[in-house]
């Protein structure tokens, strides 16, 4: 077992206490924090921040499931709906789902996992950073200064004519943040291509790198579409130019051809991170390399490509002819292909393999599931008459949010524990971590498999007031999406404590693949002592097993 050798050997006792020198006590100043250009601190800025974001937007939607909970508007007023709504959905897309796994998971991960010191720009990177928090701050401000009701998707031409919100300001923050968007994919495409160890060749890299890769793609090409269009809706608002407005002349059609072109690629920003994630969880769990290893980082390509192709499917009764429609349509289910194959690979790998149910795989398999559920009743809307029954009703509310949060956010935990013992050397409490992804899942289910039923019975999204016979349902997701939440409170809690009182972890917890194993947890400030030197394929579990079988470490 030569091949094997330079392999850790993570069980030792001697391993397991923290090193005297890492990133995270290189320095304590608040200054050595903000500015610091170590991909790993500034991951961790992205993590509180996002988190605070994350709360926010949760605060939203328990208001709006609050009111939901009886047909007519008892809590709050009409306006104050669509401003909640809109908070929720500008919030959990932009200023959470959007960054989650890619700028927290995506800087601490890909230097590491190349075997490089940090990304191609540092200081670009920590610029990135600061140009997301300058976007949240001004979009936060119109947030709370008097909110906007134009629904994350901005419609013209209320958006750029009728509404007396604050429109303008919203839209300038989630501008700047777009260009956090881009700086960060630049980045990682460069440091992709640049600063991969000896030996790192493409076909070694792990799946989490080609997804990243993917989802940079498309942010790089698709956010500055949406960054176009908001200037649009802005130049309309404040000069009158006839782009959207029919009664200045423009096209209200324009803006959703415009709007659809970023928005239904960058879904794909949110998923891809999270299929990456599932694709290095899923191997170390079941201790076998993944079923068909080019097919998973091809298929991110193929979807990344794909997405860009199917906008038009949010146009279904938009009044575009008949024929777009019938080609967008039939391109929508073109996406579904690379999809299915991923699901196909990760439930192969599974087969006969040899699995134990931590908590990042209980994510990884809530993922699978719950993905699978998200895309199966995305097959359905993309079918045009079936989307012309359940266009903007509550199926269209619970199949994005099965995709985006039974999807991508149980991605993003599933990261968290994964990567947890790296990024701060220190375990969590497994009991309290697997009952949490079991009470997320139950809550996820109740909250919105209801929705599917309601929307499929006809109950219009973005409405205030209902008729009374969708209250049970109502109530039922609304109970749902309170365990939902106690779900989301014990991880952040149990993870805080973690970093005070948690076990000591070791370099590698989990007997992982991957060069980010073979440093210290936490790493030092330069990730690796020597430069690694790759000589083995990605995903050699049954090596490492066997090499610990002759150790007599297992
Ligand atoms: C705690 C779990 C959550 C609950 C209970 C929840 C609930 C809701 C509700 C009730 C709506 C309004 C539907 C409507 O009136 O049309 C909504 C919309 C939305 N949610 Fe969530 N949500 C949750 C988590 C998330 C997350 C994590 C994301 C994304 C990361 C997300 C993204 C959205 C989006 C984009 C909208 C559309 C907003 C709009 O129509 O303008 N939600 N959610
Ligand atoms: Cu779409």
């Amino acid at each position: 077992m030569t091949a094997a050798l330079d392999r850790p050997t993570s069980v030792s006792p001697e391993s397991v206490s923290l090193p005297k020198r890492h990133y995270l006590n290189s320095g304590y100043t608040v200054r050595s924090w903000l500015f610091t250009t170590d991909h790993k601190r500034i991951a961790l800025l992205y993590l509180v921040s996002i988190t605070a974001f994350f709360v926010l937007g949760g605060i939203a939607a328990t208001l709006v499931r609050l009111d939901l909970m009886t047909p007519q508007a008892d809590l709050v007023r009409s306006e104050t709906y669509n401003k909640l709504f809109t908070a929720h959905g500008v919030i959990m897309i932009f200023f959470f789902l959007v960054p989650s796994i890619p700028a927290v998971m995506g800087n601490f991960l890909v230097p590491l996992m190349l075997g490089a010191r940090d990304l191609a720009f540092p200081r670009l990177n920590l610029l990135s950073w600061y140009v997301y928090m300058v976007g949240g701050v001004f979009t936060l401000y119109a947030l709370l200064a008097g909110g906007v009701d134009t629904g994350w998707t901005f419609y013209a031409p209320y958006s750029s004519t009728y509404s007396n919100t604050y429109v303008m300001a919203t839209a300038v923050g989630i501008f700047i943040t777009g260009f956090s968007s881009i700086l960060t994919g630049l980045n990682f495409i460069v440091t992709i291509h640049k600063m991969r160890a000896p030996g790192q060749v493409w076909f070694r890299l792990p799946l989490f790198i080609w997804s990243i890769y993917a989802t940079s793609i498309i942010m790089v090409l698709g956010t500055p579409v949406l960054a176009i269009t908001l200037v649009l809706v802005g130049l309309e608002r404040l000069l009158g130019l006839g782009i959207f407005d029919p009664r200045l002349g423009g096209d209200p059609i324009l803006f959703q051809h415009l709007f659809w072109f970023y928005s239904h690629p960058a879904v794909y920003i949110m998923i891809l991170p999270s299929m990456g994630v599932v694709s290095e969880i899923i191997p170390c769990f079941c201790r076998k390399r993944p079923f068909g290893y080019e097919f998973i980082g091809f298929s991110s390509f193929a979807i990344a490509a794909f997405s860009f192709l199917v906008w038009g499917h949010h146009l279904f009764v938009s009044g575009q002819s008949i024929y777009a429609g019938l080609v967008f349509s039939m391109l929508s289910y073109l996406v579904a292909i690379p999809s299915a194959v991923k699901v196909f690979n990760w439930t192969a790998t599974l087969h006969k393999g040899s699995i134990s149910f931590d908590t990042p795989m209980l994510y990884a398999l809530g993922f699978v599931g719950l993905f699978t559920m998200g895309g199966l009743t995305g097959l359905f809307v993309a079918a045009l008459a079936v989307d012309v029954h359940v266009h903007d009703t509550y199926f269209i509310v619970a199949h994005f949010h099965y995709i985006m949060v039974g999807g991508a956010v149980m991605g993003y935990l599933g990261a968290i524990h994964f990567w947890w013992p790296k990024m701060t050397g220190r375990l969590y409490p497994e009991g309290w971590a697997r009952l949490s992804a079991i009470l997320i899942f139950v809550g996820f289910n109740l909250t919105f498999f209801p929705q599917y039923i309601l929307g499929y019975l006809g109950m219009p999204r973005r409405y205030h007031i209902y008729p009374p016979e969708f209250q049970v349902l109502n109530v039922m997701s609304s109970a749902g999406a309170s365990i939902l939440g106690v779900g989301y409170l014990f991880p952040l809690t149990y993870l805080i404590w973690s970093l005070f009182y948690g076990k000591v972890a070791s370099a590698n917890p989990w007997r992982a693949a991957g060069l980010e194993w073979q440093t210290p947890s936490p790493p030092p400030t330069e990730n690796f002592a020597r430069t690694p030197v790759v000589r083995h394929e990605a995903y050699d579990y049954p090596a490492i097993d066997n090499q610990q079988v002759e150790e007599g470490l297992r």
